[in-house]
Parts: C-alpha cells; sequence; structure tokens
C-alpha cells in the first residue's frame, strides 16, 4: 500500500474567475483541476505552489501574497493506481494580470482558462467538486 503524499493546488484568481484545465492523468482524467502538484522535499507549501503554477502555466505569482485557505484529505481508490493525498489550497493572484497563461505541460492538461466561480465547467476534478459541494468558496476571505 502506498504512503499518503502531500499535494498543493493553487487557486489562481482574477476577478471572480479561477485558473482551471482539464488534466491528462490517471487520477481525475479528463476533469477540470486547479494548478498544482506534488509537495517536494524541504519545500513550504507556497514554494510549491508557486513552482507548480509556474511549471505548469508559465504564470508568475506573488508569493508573498499567497494565502493558505483550507486542507482537504483525499483517497482515489480506483485503479490501476490507488493514491492517498492530502491536499493543501493555497490562493494567489497573478503578478501581473496581462500574462496570458500558457500549456506548458501538454502532456498533462489539455489547457488553461479562466472560469468564473458561479459558472464553472463540468466534470470538475472530483476533489474539487465535493469542495464545491461542501459549499466552500475560494473568494470569500477576500
Ligand atoms: P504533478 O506533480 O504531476 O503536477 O501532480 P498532480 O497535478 O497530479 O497533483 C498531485 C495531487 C493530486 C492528484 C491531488
Ligand atoms: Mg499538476
Amino acid at each position: 500500500m502506498e504512503t499518503p503524499r502531500v499535494g498543493v493546488g493553487v487557486f489562481v484568481v482574477k476577478e471572480r474567475s479561477v485558473l482551471l484545465g482539464r488534466r491528462r492523468s490517471s487520477i481525475g482524467n479528463s476533469t477540470f483541476a486547479l494548478p498544482g502538484g506534488h509537495l517536494e522535499f524541504g519545500e513550504s507549501f507556497e514554494e510549491c505552489g508557486a513552482r507548480e503554477v509556474k511549471e505548469e502555466t508559465g504564470l508568475e505569482l506573488e508569493k508573498e501574497k499567497m494565502e493558505l485557505l483550507t486542507v482537504t484529505n483525499n483517497v482515489f481508490r480506483d485503479p490501476p493506481e490507488p493514491r492517498h493525498y492530502v491536499v493543501v489550497f493555497l490562493r494567489s493572484a497573478v503578478a501581473d494580470p496581462n500574462q496570458s497563461p500558457e500549456n506548458t505541460e501538454p502532456e498533462k492538461c489539455d489547457g488553461w482558462d479562466w472560469y468564473r466561480w458561479d459558472d464553472l465547467p463540468s466534470p470538475l476534478f472530483p476533489p474539487l467538486q465535493e469542495m464545491v459541494n461542501n459549499g466552500f468558496d475560494p473568494f470569500s476571505s477576500e
């Protein structure tokens, strides 16, 4: 049995919209998800979030303005790779609002776009869908 791992997901926000992309992965394939990924040894959550967003979208974040929003516990039981992740969710604005996201890892994502929080695409990545179902709002503490 695999050991649980830590993931970091980032709500990259612009006005009332968040950045989402369709995953290409054995976990949550074809679902719309936040940029993010695995916490590496020695990283802070903010360092991990900023690194993953940069790697996956090319966007620079304002690291000092990143906020910790919540943590969720996620067990993905589906074969071929059952996995358990504790996911830390951060929020951040982009450093330059005129910078557009690029699909820098097309093997992992179909492309990034902004979606209004009150008009999200479907299907959402299950952990994100569960947060929505529970009434989570990344803008509520602004
Ligand atoms: P990488 O590191 O490939 O970006 O990982 P990810 O986007 O699959 O995120 C890992 C945590 C998820 C599965 C909750
Ligand atoms: Mg990722």
